[in-house]
Order: C-alpha cells, then structure tokens, then sequence
C-alpha cells in the first residue's frame, strides 16, 4: 500500500515538474492572460451538510465549466485533514490556484504557507480562517456572518418588542467554523444590550438538518417554555421544526423560530408559517470566483476581501421570491 502511494506522489511530482517547466503560471506577468483550457484550479470544499453547501457546489462547479477551466473538486466531509490533505494534494500535482471553503477558522498556517512558497495563490470562499499573515491568501469572497447575526437579532428586538421575557435556544454551526463563531456573535451584540434576552442553551447542530433536530429535542426537554430558537442556518431550523412538531407544539406559533441562508427548503418553510423570518446568506459565488481566479492568473490586483450582497425575508416576502428561487 505504501509503496503504491510512494509511487502515485513521485507521478504527481513529475506532472508538477512538467507543469513548471512549461512556465504555465510562474512566468505570467501582467495584462498575460493565460488561455482558460491551460488552467487548473483545485477546489476544496466543507462538504455536504447542508441546502446552502448543495447549491454552492452546484454553482462553484457550473461557473468553472461556463468558463472552460478546469476544475478539481474534492469533499472533505466537515473534516478539516481531509481539507489539509487535498491541498497538499493540490499543491503536488501544480495547479495554478487553490480555493477552499475551510471547515473551521484556525489551524491553517502551515498548509498555507506550503501553497505560498510552491507560488500557488490560495482564494478562501464563503468561510475565512484567523490566520495573522494574511499573506497567505490573495483574497476572501463570502458573506460578514457577524451582519447576518446582527440582522437575526435585530428582528428578535422588534418582534418581541411587547414581551417582557424572551426564552431563546441557539443551534450553533459547527463549532470552530467562522459562520457559528460570528453569527454567534452579531446576534448576542444586538440582543445583549436588553436584559429581557436570555439564550437559556446553546450547543451545536453542526449546520445539519439531523443534527438540528436532535438538538432541539433535547433542549425542549430541560426547556419546553422557550420562546425562540435562533438556528445558524435554515437545514438546522427545518430540523427543529420536527422536533417541536414531534412535541405536539406548534412551529412558528408556540415557538418561533429564526434562521440564516433562505434555500428554497427554509423559505416553503418561510412561507408556511413554520419559520418566522429568514437572514439571506447567497451560495452563489462560483462566477466571483472564477472572476478572482482570472484576475490573479493574468498577474491583476484583485480585492483582498469581496462581500457578498444579500437581504432578509418575512413569511410575504418568502411567498413572493420562492416562484423564481434558484436554489
Ligand atoms: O450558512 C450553512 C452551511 O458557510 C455560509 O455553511 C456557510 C454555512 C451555511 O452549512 O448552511
């Protein structure tokens, strides 16, 4: 087995010499446009948990085709040495730009700098990492999730307006990943300044759909008068749903719930009553990234950070956007 895998790295090594040799990046200068069928671009994304993540790969993988690059893609399951071993993999074989969407927000520097000193830039999507040598990548394309979490407790504020004690649980993302991290975050700077506020648990569904409903099920228990649940995206929000309707309780009704993404599932959900209001977080940024991918290849300036546009939605909202809902 070692041996095969010896023998699959020195193949990878020779391509990557043979990639040098016809100077196909190192040598490009500015305004040197390389041609999009001599461009490889590696691509590692977080993996499949969630609607957002399906058509984020969806979109990723349609813009690199519309553009006629090609593109290497590989899950790494919520895991973040698969993460780590697919760009040494890309890094091996040569390509000329490595995007990822990275699981969590620490632990990359040494990764990093390997792309760095084999000259391969590193575009981070969606999610970005705490690294202090933000050299190490050329730019970061995604959502400011502490905004999203402000505009999440910004609604809770003018919807509980009238109530003098509001009961919140909170489905966490994946622990460690900026999307919980931040969001976490916006919605506790707005909700922190009014007492009436409690978030009575906390814990994390991991962004999925099961993992949302085990959660709540379990919260409901040491909590059955809560009156919010403040979900990190839409998929752990659906799962609650099936837990408090398992509870004999009505979602939307007898406990409100609040969610970040808007897919399509979220937003029937939305438009149902089950779900109160819904924070936009847009997964298309496949054509921003080829966009970047372009720009750093033919030697431009490219922004160092691109934020995403995006809105909120309410139940008549949801109703009028779901006709022409792309994911
Ligand atoms: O909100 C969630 C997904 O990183 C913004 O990851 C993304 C988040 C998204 O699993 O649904």
């Amino acid at each position: 087995m070692k041996k095969i895998i010896g023998m699959a790295a020195a193949g990878a090594m020779l391509l990557a010499l043979a990639g040098c040799a016809s100077g196909a990046d190192s040598s490009t200068g500015a305004g040197d446009a390389p041609a999009p069928e001599d461009l490889i671009v590696g691509f590692s994304q977080v993996g499949a948990e969630s609607g957002w993540r399906a058509a984020n790969t969806k979109d990723i993988q349609a813009a690199f085709e519309d553009a006629g690059i090609e593109l290497k893609f590989s899950d790494a399951q919520q895991k973040q040495e698969n993460q780590i071993k697919a760009i040494r993999s890309y890094i091996q074989q040569g390509v000329d730009v490595i995007a990822f969407s990275p699981v969590v927000e620490s632990g990359w520097d040494t990764v990093l700098k390997e792309a760095k000193d084999a000259d391969i830039p590193v575009v981070l999507t969606d999610r970005s990492v705490d690294s202090a040598d933000t050299s190490l990548y050329v730019s970061f394309l995604g959502s400011d999730f502490v905004e999203e979490g402000k505009k999440a407790g910004n609604w809770a504020t003018e919807e509980f307006a009238d109530a003098d004690a509001v009961k919140i649980i909170q489905l966490e993302g994946t622990t460690g990943s900026a999307p919980a991290i931040d969001r976490a975050e916006g919605f506790a700077d707005v909700i922190g300044s009014d007492p009436k506020f409690e978030i009575v648990a906390s814990q994390t569904g991991d962004f999925t759909r099961s993992g949302g409903k085990q959660v709540t099920e379990a919260l409901l228990k040491s909590n059955p008068d809560v009156d919010l649940i403040y979900a990190h995206n839409d998929d752990m929000g659906l799962g609650a749903i099936e837990a408090i309707e398992a509870a004999g309780l009505k979602p939307g009704v007898d406990i409100k719930i609040l969610t970040i993404d808007a897919v399509k599932d979220g937003m029937q959900a939305l438009a149902d009553g089950k779900i109160n209001f819904i924070v936009e977080c847009s997964p298309l940024l496949g054509k921003q990234l080829v966009d970047i991918v372009n720009k750093v290849v033919a030697g431009e300036e490219v922004e160092t950070r691109i934020v995403t546009e995006e809105t909120t939605f309410t139940q008549e909202e949801a109703i009028a956007a779901l006709p022409d809902r792309q994911y």
